[in-house]
């Protein structure tokens, strides 16, 4: 039997009870059989809970890209390792094979090194998702230098802060970015940003829209001319397990993002693993995860993930929605796709436009079907069921977080039976529990609770950057000897895991975790504003979105509320991005609160999802009287 490769339910379950017994057994045979190492572990697993402090083969020496490439060199150079697809149907496609792949990646992590980056340092990758993206990010992996990708649709003010926060001495970028009908002008974003980032030493420019722009002397630098002079062959850096290998950027639910730190040797076992069996990819099939590489899933399941199988993954560059509603099905259809990863959002806005969209095109080719990012309604998933998967597809709603690297949950294709908006089981090696409001795990089924895992894993993140202290306080200081996801879940009567959604001050919008704290922070930068409080309600679309209580100042001045509302917007959009504006802006004079100042969240998101008759006990506020009118004007 192949620890490896799960094929059948049976060997699920011997293989999870496994990995309960004896993990360090477990991931020990999955690291032995599937990837090269320069030199083996002396220790599978060391944790400390308390510190916390979490180590995966410590001891052995590895680079990431050489399992990525290097190794598939000989068995499968000409595969397509990266296939691109352009925003513009037009466009012709471009298929990278392994060998090409090699190559590329190659010269770019020489040209890394000529501009002085070294092992350790951190290099910020602001680009679209075009090829150069994934082959910097495998450059900065061959040479030990950590990335940290700031999705592209992110302001100047959100990727300084970035920058800033991790030193970065790099950012690799373009001039701009198509996006449907639309071009963006990325460089302007990040000339920007700079203005406030002295850590920045050079900025590497990617031709993508042959735009006109300019080139700051002595910093910034066109990439082809210098790709074109480096030398085709580098050799790998040898990292320790433990080494960093990014960065990675997510909202918390105070202040400033949080980086979380991924290192190599887990990372890589975890997601290799996670990616084989949870889309049971075989050697021919065409695998299109349509994430941007600036978030978790683009890194784990567009690039890392795949190429240590020796996948072809596709990378597409445009927007569901361009040149019509049928682009999805369009690409599925010319490129024969066999496994499909997407979002419940973009589920929802395909299924409100006509069925002739999905109906016109051959989609015969589909083996497997993934949602992740949020929980995905009964609607959405049978509708996804139904249309595009012809009720022959597994669906495998998978659960998970930037924080744990990798799929935690999710069933396995054509083992696992699936439940529309159930997770359904915890992968091997992914020990779960439910805690109850005591901080007592619950057992049994049919239960619900906070969801915590309480063994380590081997792609867990190791850190806060910069922030020890907040990756203890935030994960593991909720329960002892557990992570904390902010989630909640329940278990049904056979074991199944449904994600009920977050515990915490993150709301899922699009997707896209957003932080209701920086939110507010922005909209209280407006003048007019005096303070304010967001929360999520329901949305068909979206899944969830924005609702803020705003108070105004009493300048004594009449200001039309539509242009504040504009206003305010924008300003959401200069400092985080237009994904983070608030739905409905309503205008209160004040807000619930505790005794201690806490704004009443509760009170306030029963209001925005309508539900009146059950806010419970508000004698406890110190302002009562101010619900009545929050109620009496709502939007
Ligand atoms: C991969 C990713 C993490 C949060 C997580 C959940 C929510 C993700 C699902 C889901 C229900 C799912 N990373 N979430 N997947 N909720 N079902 N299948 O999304 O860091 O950006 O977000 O997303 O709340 O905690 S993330």
């Amino acid at each position: 039997m192949s620890n490896y490769h799960v094929k059948t339910l049976e060997e699920y379950f011997q293989l999870y009870r496994k990995s309960v017994r004896n993990p360090e057994l477990f991931w020990e045979e999955i690291a032995e059989e599937h990837f090269v190492w320069r030199k083996k572990w002396d220790k599978v697993v060391e944790y400390d809970f308390s510190k916390p402090e979490f180590k995966w083969f410590e001891g052995a020496k590895l680079n990431i890209t050489e399992n990525c490439i290097d190794r598939h060199i000989h068995i499968r150079g000409d595969k397509t390792a990266i296939l691109f697809e352009p925003n513009n149907p037009d466009e012709e496609a471009e298929h990278i094979s392994y060998k090409e792949l090699h190559k590329r990646v190659c010269k770019f992590a020489n040209v890394l090194k000529e501009q002085g980056i070294k092992k350790g340092d951190r290099v910020c990758i602001y680009l679209p998702m075009i090829p150069e993206l994934a082959i910097s990010i495998l450059a900065c992996a061959r040479i030990g230098a950590v990335h940290s990708v700031v999705f592209a649709g992110f302001s100047s003010t959100a990727l300084a802060t970035r920058i800033n926060d991790c030193e970065a001495k790099m950012v690799i970028t373009s001039d701009g970015s198509y996006r449907g009908a639309k071009t963006i002008d990325l460089k302007s974003i990040v000339d920007e940003a700079l203005e406030s980032c002295p850590s920045i030493e050079t900025v590497l420019v990617a031709k993508r829209i042959h735009s006109d722009i300019e080139l700051k002397e002595g910093r910034d630098k066109w990439l082809a001319p210098l790709l074109e002079e480096a030398y085709q062959d580098c050799v790998p850096e040898i990292m320790d397990a433990e080494d960093p290998l990014f960065i990675l950027y997510t909202s918390g639910s105070t202040g400033s993002p949080k980086g979380m730190l991924h290192t190599t040797a887990g990372y890589m076992v975890y997601t290799a693993y996670t990616f084989k069996n949870v889309f049971n990819y075989k050697e021919n099939d065409v695998y299109w995860c349509t994430a941007d590489i600036g978030w978790i899933t683009g890194h784990s399941y567009i690039v890392y993930g795949p190429l240590a199988n020796g996948a072809t993954t596709v990378m597409f560059e445009g927007v569901p929605s361009y040149p019509d509603f049928g682009r999805f099905w369009e690409v599925i259809e010319k490129h024969k796709i066999t496994q499909f990863y997407t979002a419940p959002t973009a589920i929802r806005a395909l299924a409100k436009e006509n069925l002739d969209f999905v109906d016109s095109h051959d989609l015969s080719s589909l083996k497997v079907l993934g949602t992740v990012g949020e929980p995905i309604n009964e609607e959405a998933w049978h509708w996804y069921n139904d249309n595009v998967g012809k009720k022959k597809n597994p669906i495998v709603d998978t659960w998970w977080q930037t924080e744990t690297g990798g799929i935690m949950i999710s069933p396995l294709p054509y083992l696992t039976p699936t439940k529309p908006t159930y997770a359904t089981l915890p992968l091997p090696g992914i020990q779960l529990a439910l805690i109850d409001e005591k901080g007592k795990e619950i057992k049994g089924n049919q239960v619900d609770g906070r969801l915590c895992v309480k063994y380590p894993w081997p792609s867990m993140a190791r850190s806060i950057w910069g922030n020890h202290q907040r990756y203890k306080e935030t994960y593991f200081s909720a329960y002892d000897n557990m992570y904390f996801t902010g989630d909640g879940a329940l278990r049904d009567e056979v074991g199944y895991y449904r994600i009920t959604g977050r515990v915490d001050d993150v709301i899922i919008v699009s997707g896209h975790n957003l932080g209701t704290a920086p939110i507010e922070d922005s909209v209280n930068e407006h003048p007019a504003v005096a303070e304010s409080a967001i929360v999520g309600f329901p949305h068909d679309v979206k899944g969830n979105a924005l609702y803020g209580y705003v108070i105004l100042k009493e300048t004594g001045e009449e200001r039309n509320q539509d242009n504040l509302r504009k206003e305010i917007n924008q300003i959401i959009t200069e400092h985080i991005g237009p994904i983070a504006k608030l739905d409905k802006i309503q205008f209160v004079e004040g807000l619930p609160k505790t005794r201690s100042g806490k704004i009443m969240r509760r009170i306030l998101r029963k209001i925005a999802h309508n539900e009146l008759s059950n806010l419970g006990d508000v004698s406890t506020l110190l302002n009562p009287e101010v619900v009545e009118n929050i109620i009496k004007e709502r939007l």
